[in-house]
């Protein structure tokens, strides 16, 4: 059913141009960085073979499963069960949380105006129209700061649809105005390159069959007011439930917990190896790697969400389980949500905006994969992931990302190597995000990052929350020594098992 344009990069040659293009950047540092014996040696034993051989088993989960991994399925249930028993079988305390969810798939999506097709995308949870679909005369909605953000900015659109620019409010605020001003279906054209690939954020939000077409196509349309189209988005929808995949380490505190996580579930659409199988598989990697007793001040506790493609839903809820007390425990929350994108960008989340700590995590990234001569930038805290929950709650957080819908610049790809004016990943949310969808030295690059953090972390979260807790933990220990008390050394006694919330 789809034109799978296979983008398979052969590592070695795309290794050996990667180092051409980003030799040549004077600015940044070479050579080992300056770090806990602990990060070093992560970095070392976390390897893309290991990452890929777990990528390898998504993809087989996907093909034995309808293609997807989606959130409730069983491709989703595989993977989930995949990672859950190596974990156990490593000693991790591992717990399956499950919760409820509205389950969504795009069954039609088709816009013709004039005899043509114009490709659309049906927003995340948008109201179906019947089979064939709906025609109607197209009503322009005129363009300012916050298009069609007001029922007051649709003049005679009544039984027509809106054609909405981007930009000023959210897609459901624009469907929701126009319907209320009688608009029977809403086209959202994007305001930057690139596919608009939208969502209404909950099926409460949805009034009227809403789709999103790229900015060309939309300037196009803007043109064309009054004449026929024809809309066809059919969506099926149900009430299900899935489930998170927890795993902690037995040894390191309790109350200074590191944790990191991904999403694993895909899209209906495709495997989604990229996203998110690799932030998915490197996570489960580093786990092995590290072991379930390492010798760390805090402990390693690794997320496996489900549902993040309907909204973020598994990791909403696991922070809503926890109380203040349960959430203070987590020193700072690391997220990777596609990693390994086939034209990769290489960009960690601007902490800046975020809670105190996010931007001293956004440099330990910056910094790291700067001796290894990736020059990152930074991208948007805008909740598009994971993280949203933790920072709602004002946890410090911070990850990387290779980029998905956007294309990439040409300054980009001077020092990146890739091709500009190509989408990161032109098969983001697609079946064609398989195993021939991956950067292999973006991903290893990437891991070596996450390895990286996870044994600066566990180690110590100074640098995040102020506390040093080797210090203090040394302090306690000499204290009790002095007593006459039992001497412990690392892991001191921290509070019961948190956050396990029962599944
Ligand atoms: N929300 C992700 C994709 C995504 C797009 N931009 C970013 C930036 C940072 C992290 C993730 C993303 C998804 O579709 O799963
Ligand atoms: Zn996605
Ligand atoms: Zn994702």
């Amino acid at each position: 059913m789809s034109h799978n344009r296979r983008r398979f990069v052969a590592p070695v040659a795309l290794a050996a141009c990667a180092t051409l293009a980003l030799g040549a950047t004077p600015a940044a540092a070479t050579g080992e960085p300056d770090g806990p014996a602990l990060a070093k040696q992560l970095v070392k034993k976390v390897g893309v073979a290991g990452i890929n051989r777990h990528l390898v088993a998504f993809q087989r989960f996907a093909d034995t499963s309808n293609g997807t991994r989606a959130a409730s399925t069983e491709g989703h249930k595989k993977s989930a069960e995949y990672i859950a028993t190596k974990l156990e079988a490593a000693g991790y305390d591992v717990t399956r949380q499950e919760f409820p969810f509205t389950y969504s798939e795009t069954l039609a999506e088709k816009l013709t105006v004039a005899g043509g097709d114009v490709p659309v995308i049906a927003m995340e949870y948008t109201k179906s129209t019947p089979v064939g679909g709906i025609t109607a005369p197209l009503a322009v909605v005129p363009v300012s700061a916050a298009t069609g953000c007001a029922a007051t900015d649709y003049a005679d659109v009544t039984g027509k649809i809106a054609l909405i620019k981007r930009g000023g409010c959210s897609f459901a605020q624009k469907q929701q105005s126009a319907a209320a001003a009688g608009a029977i279906g809403a086209i959202v054209y994007n305001n930057e390159a690139g596919a608009l690939n939208g969502t209404l954020g909950g099926p409460e939000n949805a009034k009227i069959p809403t789709g999103g077409v790229t900015q060309a196509a939309g300037e196009a349309l803007a043109k064309q007011g009054g004449v026929p189209v024809t809309l066809e988005l059919r969506a099926f929808q149900e009430a299900r439930t899935s489930y998170n995949v927890v795993a902690e380490t037995k040894t390191g505190r309790k109350d200074n917990v590191v944790m990191l996580g991904a999403h694993l579930d895909s899209v209906p659409a495709g495997p989604g190896i990229n996203d998110n199988g690799t932030g998915s598989a490197t996570l489960l990697e580093t786990a092995l790697q590290l072991g379930s007793k390492p010798k760390v001040n805090n402990a390693v506790r690794f997320g496996f969400w489900s549902a993040e493609e309907f909204g973020l839903v598994g990791s909403k809820y696991y922070v809503g389980s926890l109380s203040f007390e349960q959430q203070l425990d987590l020193a700072l929350y690391l997220n990777f949500d596609m990693i390994g994108s086939p034209n990769s960008g290489y960009f960690a989340y601007d902490g800046t905006a975020g809670p105190y700590g996010s931007a001293q995590i956004e440099k330990t990234f910056v910094d790291y994969l700067a001796t290894k001569d990736v020059s990152v930038e930074k991208t948007e805290f805008n909740g598009r992931s994971d993280y949203g929950g933790f920072i709602a709650v004002g946890i410090p957080a911070g990850g990387l990302d290779t980029g998905a819908e956007g294309l990439k610049t040409a300054a980009q790809a001077a020092k990146w190597g890739g091709t500009a004016g190509v989408a990161y990943d032109h098969c983001y949310h697609k079946a064609c995000d398989n195993l021939g969808n991956v950067d292999r030295v973006a991903l290893d690059r990437n891991a070596d990052g996450v390895a990286w953090a996870l044994g600066v972390y566990a180690t110590s979260t100074e640098t995040v929350n102020g506390v040093a807790p080797g210090k203090a933990a040394k302090a306690k220990a000499q204290r009790a020594a002095e007593r006459g008390a039992q001497r412990h050394s690392m892991a001191p006694a921290g509070t019961m098992d948190p956050h396990h919330t029962a599944a």
